[in-house]
């Protein structure tokens, strides 16, 4: 007998729930073709949630098939589109109300603290909401050419997207793709990470009550070689959305290019500069940079996770923040005190701690942390190397985890010289108190997001995304519209008839 596709589980703070175990097919969970599962682990204990299904190339091909049904022969994309923002909103209406319950699926799955996944979960319901109002605001244009044509553009949607999330933000992952995606009428099939697959099921739960159609969005548990590689060469799907590393982004716009040169959205990892200028509001500059590194265990892809600190106030911040990062509470994510809960999985810790060894070798200083917390559970220390130089591989490399470098500058241009001195280019912040100094550096800065005296700073409506190897394309804002919708252009010959 295969795995039920619905199991009960009892979550640490007590919540029961019923937790789906299949693959999201036409508005039902399923079981996979080959009848496989594989094991989700709580990383904060290393034992086992649950199964779930395991999706392979046979799985999509079925999934696609019944989106491409849905975007082609229902009116689905073609009807007023005010009806999709009604059911995008009565989503968010239930992601609300479930909002504790998907926090903390958040929690035991990915092993953020609790108080953190509240937070996720309500970025998801105000961006779910966002894009309900977007649904009946895609505007074309008509274009003024003369009286002998009529010209006009209309948005329409592109048909099958493919949609690969990471484990980080798991739902908000989820909203960020299925929100445009359905509000301008695509279909979706999306495999969400193998670390981290709880919530996305659940949240299909909640479609399927918002009264969303069978098909409009299918979800395949799965691993990134298989299911993952699927839908990156799958002929049908004619574009692809992605979150995750920069070295798997490379591989999904390569098979994106070879299969149906399907469209390509990326949005990958960082190494962003985190600024603090002598006349900052060092308090908060110190909040500031410490939020921007142990924020979800660092595990995030706009971390600030390169901190530069100007010569006059360096020895200070430096001990302000040794201090604040000792503060900083970690352990069990359903402890409501608990700031930092676990990392997702052994692979990160042995990632982290890899990089910890080769910053001593490199000749890093070492303040605090650079070790596991206890001996079950994925816990690493808040960790903060100084005295580093820009050439080392912890000032280079994505390290995604609570680890941050610190470098002490002098000059604005040396400043904005190492500041733009990566591969990548996903966020910044700047702390100062003289608005033209944050503007003036903001506009030098080499990357989508620039965050000024804030950090981790999300809203729906503002765009988010990479400069250089950080990405293609922003999701969130007006400009996530443009990731799901094409321009078709029409043009009238006119007649004039004087009689
Ligand atoms: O990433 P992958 P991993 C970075 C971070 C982290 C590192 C490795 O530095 O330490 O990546 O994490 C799917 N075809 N980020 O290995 O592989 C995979 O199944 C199609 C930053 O987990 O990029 C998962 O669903 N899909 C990042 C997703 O890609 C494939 C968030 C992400 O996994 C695939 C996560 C393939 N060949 C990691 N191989 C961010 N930008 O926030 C894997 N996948």
């Amino acid at each position: 007998m295969g795995l039920p596709l619905s199991t009960k589980i009892t979550l640490p703070n007590g919540i029961v729930y019923d937790q789906p175990t299949g693959l999201f097919i036409n508005g039902e969970f399923v079981p996979s073709k080959s009848g496989k599962v594989f094991e989700v682990i709580d990383p904060s204990t290393e034992e086992k949630i649950t199964d779930v299904y395991e999706g392979f190339a046979e799985d999509v091909d079925i999934a696609v098939d019944v989106a491409e049904h849905v975007f082609k022969k229902t009116n689905w994309a073609t009807q007023d589109p005010a009806v999709r923002g009604k059911l995008l909103s009565k989503l968010a209406d239930l992601i609300e109300r479930d909002l504790e319950i998907l926090a903390s699926i958040e929690s035991v799955d990915n092993g953020k603290a609790i108080v953190l996944a509240r937070g996720d979960i309500g970025l998801v319901a105000n961006y779910i909401r966002s894009c309900a109002g977007w649904a009946d605001k895609v505007f074309g244009k008509v274009v003024e050419s003369g009286d002998s044509h009529f010209s006009y553009s209309r948005r329409e949607p592109l048909g099958v997207c493919g949609q690969i999330i990471p484990w980080n933000f798991p739902l908000l992952m989820w909203s960020w793709k299925i929100g445009p995606a359905l509000a301008t009428g695509n279909t979706c099939v999306m495999k969400t990470a193998e670390s981290t697959p709880l919530s996305a099921l659940y949240a299909c739960k909640l479609l399927n009550e918002a009264g969303f159609p069978p098909g409009v969005l299918n979800i395949i548990n799965g691993f990134g070689p298989t299911a993952g590689s699927a839908i990156a060469t799958h002929p049908k799907i004619k574009k692809i959305a992605f979150t995750g590393s920069t070295n798997t982004g490379r591989i999904i716009m390569k098979a994106a290019a070879d299969s149906n040169l399907k469209k390509v959205t990326l949005e990958l990892g960082g190494k962003s500069p985190n600024i603090v200028f002598a006349d900052a509001d060092i308090e908060q500059a110190v909040a500031n940079i410490s939020l921007g590194i142990f924020y979800n265990s660092g595990e995030v892809c706009c971390a600030g996770s390169r901190v530069y600190v100007q010569d006059s106030v360096y020895d200070k911040v430096l001990a302000e923040f040794a201090k604040d990062a000792a503060k900083v509470k970690v352990g069990n994510p359903f402890d409501e005190e608990v700031f930092q809960g676990a990392q997702t999985s052994q692979m990160q810790v042995d990632k982290i701690l890899s990089y910890v060894k080769v910053g001593k070798e490199e000749g890093a200083r070492l303040i605090c942390g650079g070790e596991r917390l206890g001996t079950k559970g994925y816990f690493i220390k808040p960790t903060i190397f100084a005295d580093v130089k820009e050439n080392m591989r912890i000032v280079r490399e994505e390290i995604f985890g609570p680890v941050v470098t610190i470098t002490k500058f002098s000059s604005i241009n040396d400043l904005i010289e190492m500041a733009n001195n990566s591969e990548y280019g996903l966020a910044a912040g700047i702390h100062t108190t003289d608005i033209n100094k944050a503007i003036d550096v903001s506009n030098r800065i080499s990357s989508g997001t620039v965050w000024i005296n804030t950090y981790n700073d999300f809203h729906p409506m503002v765009p988010f995304g990479g400069y250089n190897q950080s990405g293609i394309g922003r999701e969130m804002g007006a400009e996530a519209l443009d990731n799901y919708t094409q321009t078709k252009a029409v043009r009238i010959k006119l007649t004039r008839k004087d009689a």
